[in-house]
Formats: C-alpha cells, structure tokens, sequence
C-alpha cells in the first residue's frame, strides 16, 4: 500500500521542502563547491549535512541554513527559485537531514517538542541546530561568523525551533508557514476537527520508512477511499497496524491535553531573541494559523521591533517559485512571489547577516487581494484602523448588516448525514501528494459553487455593493445552532461572489471565491480539554475565528456565507452522536442528525468583519 521507491508529491512547494528524489551530480560549470558531512550532535548521533560554498566566493560569507525531514537530495533546486537571489548576492548555503530521516543517524519524531526550560541534557530540534552551527562556523572555511536560517511548513517548524535557545551566530531567522499547534489550527486538526486526509497521508509517508513513502490507494477518488474506510478504527485494523506512531498519536490523544500542549511552541516564544521574518499565505491549505500565531507571540515580546510579518496572496509555500501572479484562476495582476524572493526576503537577510542597506521593511507587509497591491501596516491587525461591522444571516438566504427583526422565520435547517458528507473540493478528490498533480495545493481558492445547491449546504448572500469593502483583520464567525444529535461540526466559510457580467474574464463570472473559512467541534464549546455533548435540541453559541484576512470586495460583488457540517475527507465525519473517543466511534454511533442554524434577536447568527474606512 505504500509507495517506497518515489519520495512525497513532486508538487511545486517540493521546491521550498526538497521533496525530490536524491539528484546530486557534480557539474564542472557548477558555481558551488560542495561537500558532504556528518556532523557530531552532543549524543553522539551524526547528521547528514551538505555544505555549497560558490567557486568563485570574494570576501568571507554568511551561511544559510536549513533542516529538513524531506531529504536533502534536492537542496540546490532552491537555486533555480526559492533562494535565488539570495544565492546570487553570495551565501554559503547549508542543508541537513534532520535526526531520524534520510542520510542522518537517530530516531525521527514527528515535531519533537521543544526540551523544558533548565533541561540542560535533553535533546530537541533546537539543540540539534546549536550544534551543527557550533561545528559550521569553526570548520567551514571563510564564513563569516553569520548564520542565517529559513524555510517553509516543516522546515520553517526547525527554523523557528532555532531560536527557543539560539547559538549566538544565529542572527536572523525566516520561518515560513511554520506550524504552531498541530490540534488547534496547523496541519493535523483544527479546533479539534481531525484533518484526516492530511493527518493519514502524511503520518503514512513520514512513518512508513526512514525516507518518504507516499500512501497508494487503491482509489483514484481518494473521496470514495475514505467513505469505504467507515470509522476510523478501521484505519489500524486494516491498514497502518499500529506501526506508525503519529497515528497512534491521534487516536491516543483525541482532545487537547498535555501531548499536544507540550507539542506547542507557543509558550516557548518569551523573548525576540533573533530578528524574524515571519511569512505567511491567505490561502495556505496547510499551515496558516501557525505563522499568525508565532507572529503574534512572538510580537508581544519584541521590545526592539525585531519582529516581521508579511502575508501574501499564496498557497503553502507559493512564495518560492514561480512569479506567483496568480492563485488558480485567480489574478494578481504582478509577480507577487519575484517580489517578495528579490525584494523583501534577499533584502532583510542581507540587512541582518552582512550589514548591507537599509531595512525599508513596514511591521508587516500585506497583499490585499481585490484591489491587488502591497500594503504596510505599523501593526497586524491592525485594530486602530478597522471598525467591527456583523454580517447577519436572514429569512430568504439573505445577508446583511442589518441585525434581524421580530418578523423572520427563527432559523435555517438542514439534514447532515456522516453517510453523505459534503466533499471539501471538486471531486475526483486526488491523494494529496499525488504524483500526477493532486488539486490540492489550490483547492482553497476553487469555487464554492459546487456545493451551493446542496441540502445540507446553508447559503446567505447580500445584494451587490455599491462601494468597494475592505477588511484587514480578523474575521470571526458566531453561530447560534442547535442539533438533535448530541455532537457536530460547523463550518463556515466567507465568500466573493463574483459578478454574474464579468466580461474582464467570462472564466470567473459570478465565481465563488473563499476568502475566509473554518471548522469547529462543537464537543468543545466549553473546552478543549474537556468536550462535553451538545444537548440535543439546545441553541448553542459557537464563536470561532476565521483568522485574519486583507481583501477587498470589490464594488458590483456580493458577500456570501455558507455554513455545512461536513467538509470530507478533509475532515473526519463527526458521528453526530457524543462518543468519548471519535477515534474509537462505532459505525453505529455515525447518525443522521437535523441542524439548526439560529437567526431571530436573541440568536442573531452573524459573521463580524474588521471594515477599514
Ligand atoms: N505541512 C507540512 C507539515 C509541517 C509540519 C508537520 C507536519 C506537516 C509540511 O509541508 O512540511
């Protein structure tokens, strides 16, 4: 069932992640001299390291670093994109496998948390970092005492992993699309909901051997592969066997407590204690949460204004390669990627590792989509500027900033079946990492349209605006809902409803654009920690963050919300029945239930959207 002999999807971000098969030839043209090394940790475990310095190097460099659980087989293909400029401007440039995978020696462990505070003789990413740039720059010749580190998802996690306990070298730090907390937004769960298609393939192809080894499924339609597999028991029985530990995580762990806690760095980030270059994109299928959090921990320590952000209009990772003028269908008018790569990520690594120019860099730098141009804001988000404003669901699937009156009908209501899940994207819904190109590095700017007419698909929609509307900030949802089940989830998604007229581009007429979304399990209303059922019949709130967006709705556009319960096989089906253990349901617990989504004066269910002026 499982494919040894390729490495992970040859997608694009691939790129950024080196997650291409071993190709290293020596080239008589190649401008780098390189060299293989074992590098000595502090337990004694060697870690395979690779080292590029340019042929033709002038003057002592810094050296750019980077750790990778993908292989570093692949490292230079960042020449061509990722680090292009960087390279070209003169770098040592630095990649090793990280403890456990590939070439080095030692026992992987999916995130390793970071050791306690004063627990001087444990190991972790962090210590593993120290020690390779201790023994870089003693013994690689002519650098320049500077170490610089960067990458994107899993290797923006070891990045930012450098600088819990940082060697003194280390003196600027670039984590991209970084997770921060794998059960409350990363890649795994969100809110508690199971990413379960992300949380099996990936577990699958990091577990099953020392190298990557993607799932094969026996489904072109991995939709149908998912459904087939019924409760996720099923997984172990017929499947992973219990040998892959991160599974067994998932099943062990089911809500929020101290393994996923520890799991967190967030509480690690005390202090700014290397400058930060944190960057994200609005439309990262994996890891956007985890950036905007360690940002936003990281800023309210940063005394000495080391701290950056910039978001753009990208998929995970889109920022390192391509021109990155457009998402999908979806147009940016300018090469939003080349920019950033030459303008702002070779420019702050330059300012901080060889003392060159000057640092024009705003707090954090935005691309707001819609009106499509680069913004500066002296804070993310930027609450001064911004004034609340609630959209409210209404009778007749209406959307509005008016809050509902006496007269409307008291809620919207629909049927949600586990044994007919709303799909999350278009469907044949292809394994993620498939090797012919999967859909699912865009599938969060596909349009919405597809699950519009559906039953258990619950739309509200305003009239077209007659002004532009700009939101920079957070978007948070506020349901009011009520189950006859006694557990469910709620997603809720913000929409750009394109004009039906849209002669600039017929392809995008009247298209429905996700500019925001979410899911919640409603088992931890009250607690993370602790779920509890949902008394069946019971209104509820349920108040859950969209996370933060820069866009603009262009005039002659609608706003859209569409609120389902299912969003499969992106995440598991809730069994709409309360089980201690969604790991361990029954098929019997899986239930039909009708959900209620509440919209009268005392339930005015709501989405809150942060309007600049
Ligand atoms: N999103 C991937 C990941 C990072 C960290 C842990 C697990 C998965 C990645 O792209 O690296």
């Amino acid at each position: 069932m499982v494919n040894r002999t390729l490495c992970a999807g040859v997608c694009v971000f691939a790129l950024g992640l080196g997650l291409l098969p071993e190709a290293v030839m020596a080239q008589e043209d190649d401008p780098y001299q390189k060299s293989e090394e074992m590098i000595p940790m502090r337990d004694g475990v060697r870690l395979h390291t690779r080292i590029f310095r340019p042929k033709n190097q002038q003057g002592d460099l810094p050296i750019l670093f980077t750790r990778t659980p993908y292989g570093i087989g692949s490292a230079e293909r960042a020449f061509t994109t990722y680090v292009k400029t960087l390279m070209d401007d003169g770098y040592i440039y630095v990649a090793q496998d990280i403890r456990g995978k590939f070439g080095s020696e030692g026992t992987f462990v999916m995130q390793r948390p970071a050791r306690g505070a004063g627990d001087a003789r444990a190991l972790d990413e962090g210590t593993d970092t120290y020690d390779t740039i201790d023994w870089l720059i003693k013994n690689v010749p002519r650098n320049n005492g500077r170490v610089g580190m960067l990458g994107i998802s899993y290797v923006g996690w070891t990045t930012i992993m450098a600088a819990i306990e940082p060697h003194p070298a280390l003196k600027a730090i670039s984590p991209q699309a970084s997770p921060a907390d794998m059960w409350l937004g990363d890649d795994f769960h969100h809110n508690g909901a199971f990413r379960l298609s992300y949380g099996f393939e990936y577990a699958a192809m990091m577990e099953t051997g020392k190298n990557t080894a993607r799932f094969v499924f026996d489904r072109h339609d991995t939709f149908d592969w998912y459904l087939r597999l019924g409760a996720l028991s099923n997984v172990n029985d017929r499947y992973l066997h219990g040998k892959i530990p991160t599974w067994n995580d998932y099943v062990a762990h089911p809500d929020y407590d101290g393994f996923w806690q520890r799991q967190t760095l967030i509480p690690r980030l005390k202090e700014v204690k290397v400058p930060t270059l944190n960057v994200a994109g609005w439309w990262d299928q994996e890891d956007f949460y985890g950036p905007m959090r360690i940002y936003e921990a990281l800023e309210q320590h940063d005394s000495r204004g080391l701290n950056f952000l910039v978001v753009g209009p990208w998929n995970h990772g889109g920022w390192s390669h391509g021109p990155g003028d457009r998402l999908g269908p979806i147009p940016f008018d300018q090469a939003t990627g080349k920019y950033f790569r030459d303008e702002v990520q070779a420019a702050w690594f330059a300012y901080f590792l060889k003392g060159r120019g000057k640092l024009a860099l705003p707090e954090a730098l935005t691309f707001e989509a819609g009106t499509n141009r680069w913004r500066r804001f002296d804070a993310w988000p930027p609450l001064k500027q911004t004034t609340e404003r609630k959209l409210y669901f209404h009778a007749g699937k209406a959307l509005g900033f008016d809050p509902p009156g006496g007269g409307e009908t008291e809620a919207d209501t629909f049927v949600s079946d586990p044994a007919h899940p709303v799909p999350y994207r278009h469907r044949p819904i292809l394994a993620t990492y498939f090797e012919g190109g999967s859909g699912w590095p865009e599938w969060l700017v596909e349009d919405q349209r597809f699950v519009d007419a559906r039953p258990d698909v619950l739309c509200w929609e305003s009239a077209p605006l007659d002004h532009d509307l700009t939101i920079a900030g957070e978007v948070v949802a506020h349901l009011f809902a009520s189950t006859t089940g006694t557990d469910a989830d709620w997603v809720v998604k913000l929409i750009d409803v394109y004009p039906e007229h849209y002669p600039e581009d017929w392809s995008l007429a009247g298209y429905h654009l996700m500019v925001s979304n979410e899911v919640f399990r409603g088992r931890y209303r009250k607690s993370f920690e602790h779920p509890e059922p949902i008394p069946a019949g019971q209104v509820e709130p349920y108040t859950f963050s969209l996370h933060t967006q820069n866009y603009t709705f262009l005039k002659g556009h609608r706003i859209k919300v569409q609120v389902q319960s299912t969003w499969f096989p992106l995440i598991d089906r809730n069994p709409q029945t309360f089980v201690p253990n969604i790991f361990e349901a029954k098929e019997r617990d899986f239930r039909p239930a009708t959900h209620s989504v509440h919209r009268t004066p005392r339930h005015p269910s709501h989405v809150s959207i942060p309007v600049l002026p």
